[in-house]
């Protein structure tokens, strides 16, 4: 136990952040920041209830494109630490600080317009989940694979424009109340294809969580300090996956 506080305690300090800044559709990547809408700052949003959880706050980052994205496409959400990726060279916390475990988790909400439309009074459905498989994290794979983390956009979803949220949530200090680290941008997407399917199980964001969800609030270590889950099964926060 007292190991592990140690390391815990070393985890907490790190702030080896992310940003999500980047996509690719069927391996073909779209341009940094192409149609992405990110801040600055990499700082995550701790408060469930903060009124930027849709799509994060002071945004810098912005621009008018709508990326393509034909429905079953094999999507990529690029991380980086800072804008741009690297903060310096062999930056050890880019992507991301290895400490960051935690799931990776993909929403929809139907826009008129997804250059322009407002993030916030949004409902949105989740199209894409990883959590933990095997003592790894979708944080893991993400690491392991430069940043990347690919989903399968789902082959029923109606064309059309949409906002697609990705978020990561990092558990390294969830144990304690209010500690779990929430990573989101939005990127604006136009859906093509014969779909018809325009959601289910929708939410609100902020609403969608709660800071004692079991997701969220939750220690992922094991009695030797390891950050694995321990073993424990982990519930993604959220809604329901859509199913075609
Ligand atoms: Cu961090």
């Amino acid at each position: 136990m007292k190991v592990s506080s140690i390391i815990l305690g070393l985890a907490s300090l790190a702030s080896g952040h992310s940003i999500f800044q980047k996509v690719s559709v069927n391996g073909v990547d779209q341009g940094q920041l192409k149609g992405v809408r990110a801040p600055d700052s990499d700082y995550p949003i701790q408060n469930v209830n903060d009124a930027a959880f849709a799509c994060n706050k002071d945004i810098k980052h912005a621009d008018s494109t709508v990326i393509t994205v034909p429905a079953g496409a094999k999507v990529g959400a690029w991380w980086g630490h800072v804008i741009g990726g690297a903060q310096s060279a062999n930056d050890p916390d880019h992507p991301i600080a290895k400490s960051h475990k935690g799931p990776i988790i993909v929403y929809l909400a139907k826009v008129d317009n997804a250059a322009t439309a407002q993030p916030t009074g949004l409902k949105w459905f989740k199209v894409a989940e990883d959590g933990l498989n095997n003592g790894q994290w979708a944080v893991d794979k993400m690491i392991a694979n430069q940043g990347w983390h690919y989903f399968t956009m789902p082959t029923c979803i109606a064309p059309g424009d949409y906002l697609m949220r990705v978020e990561l949530i990092a558990l390294h200090g969830a144990q304690v109340p209010g500690q779990a680290q929430f990573y989101m941008e939005c990127a604006q997407i136009r859906i093509t294809g014969s779909g018809t399917n325009a959601g289910a199980n929708f939410v609100s964001f902020p609403g969608a969580y709660k800071s004692n969800d079991p997701g969220i609030q939750i220690n992922i270590y094991d009695n030797s300090g390891n950050p694995n889950g321990g073993g424990r099964p982990y519930k993604i926060p959220g809604p329901a996956v859509l199913t075609c």
